[in-house]
């Protein structure tokens, strides 16, 4: 799942792609560089962020998702507004990827029901404003499958066929950087909830953390080499898919891990 971010705010990619154009170019060279699908949201949810208005985000996705339909691309839209996602259904896009997994807007879930679409649902806390001010767990894992849990079914109970829900843990949202580490250590127990995992660690600044040197944080796009290992684990892991900004060296990867398996391995 390769990213375009129409925002002037992303941590790592912030007002690269801001323009319509830009962003449609930027998409169909996700798709050329190996993703699958592309994700298109027009909310920055870095850490401290604010909201942004609905018209402004829809304003931002719509010609980018019309656009990318049309040519033939699986679009995604990251939306935590349900008047959004509906729009952006309606421009052509074929998955919801709800950060806050039905969370901020409680109309989201009616809204993935009745379109009967694949809907993300990640382990999400609190806005990005207060994310950080939320990251005290008994058991990280535990407790993330655990809330997890508590959200896909929630998603059911509204009508979303389980055959839709993907799960993802929510890298960095409500984590600190070890607390991802432990995420990601056993994302076999992500898994085990029986739905298909999606990760998104790309050049998160856990990662930038994990790189430094000399007290600063290795910058985001020099952590392309850190985010590839990590979709190598996570297809071993048998992930569904990896969210990622540079998707070359992450499709390469896991066709790396494919063909390894193919082997015998
Ligand atoms: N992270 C970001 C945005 N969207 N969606 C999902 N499902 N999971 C994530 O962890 C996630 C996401 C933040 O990263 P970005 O600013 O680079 O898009």
């Amino acid at each position: 799942m390769g990213v375009v971010n129409v925002t002037p705010d992303s941590f790592s990619d912030g007002g690269r792609w801001f323009d319509t154009d830009t962003a449609i170019a930027h998409g169909l060279a996700l798709v050329a560089r190996g993703a699958d699908l592309v994700d298109v949201g027009g909310e920055s949810t870095r850490p401290g962020a604010v909201r942004v208005d609905p018209e402004e985000e829809q304003r931002r996705v719509l010609p980018v998702i019309t656009e990318l339909a049309r040519r033939g691309v699986v679009v995604s839209v990251d939306t935590m507004n349900a008047e959004t996602a509906e729009r952006a259904l309606d421009a052509g896009a074929r998955i919801l990827n709800d950060v806050s997994g039905g969370r901020a807007d409680p109309r989201m879930t009616a809204v993935a029901a009745d379109a009967g679409v694949p809907f993300v649902v990640m382990h999400w806390r609190a806005h990005s404003a207060q994310m950080q001010q939320h990251t005290e767990y008994d058991d990280v894992v535990a407790d993330v499958l655990d809330e997890l849990q508590q959200q896909i079914d929630d998603a059911v109970a509204a009508g979303i066929d389980p055959a839709n829900i993907i799960t993802d843990p929510g890298l960095g949202f409500s984590k600190t950087g070890a607390q991802n580490w432990e995420l990601l250590a056993q994302l076999d127990a992500f898994h085990a909830l029986g739905f298909p995992v999606l990760v998104a660690a790309s050049r998160k600044r856990f990662l930038g953390e994990l790189l430094a040197a000399h007290g600063s944080l290795r910058p985001t796009d020099e952590r392309e080499d850190a985010t590839a290992a990590i979709s190598t684990l996570s297809a071993l892991a048998d992930a569904w898919a990896v969210r990622v900004h540079e998707p070359r060296p992450s499709a390469d990867a896991v066709r790396v891990v494919a063909r390894m398996r193919e082997a015998g391995a």
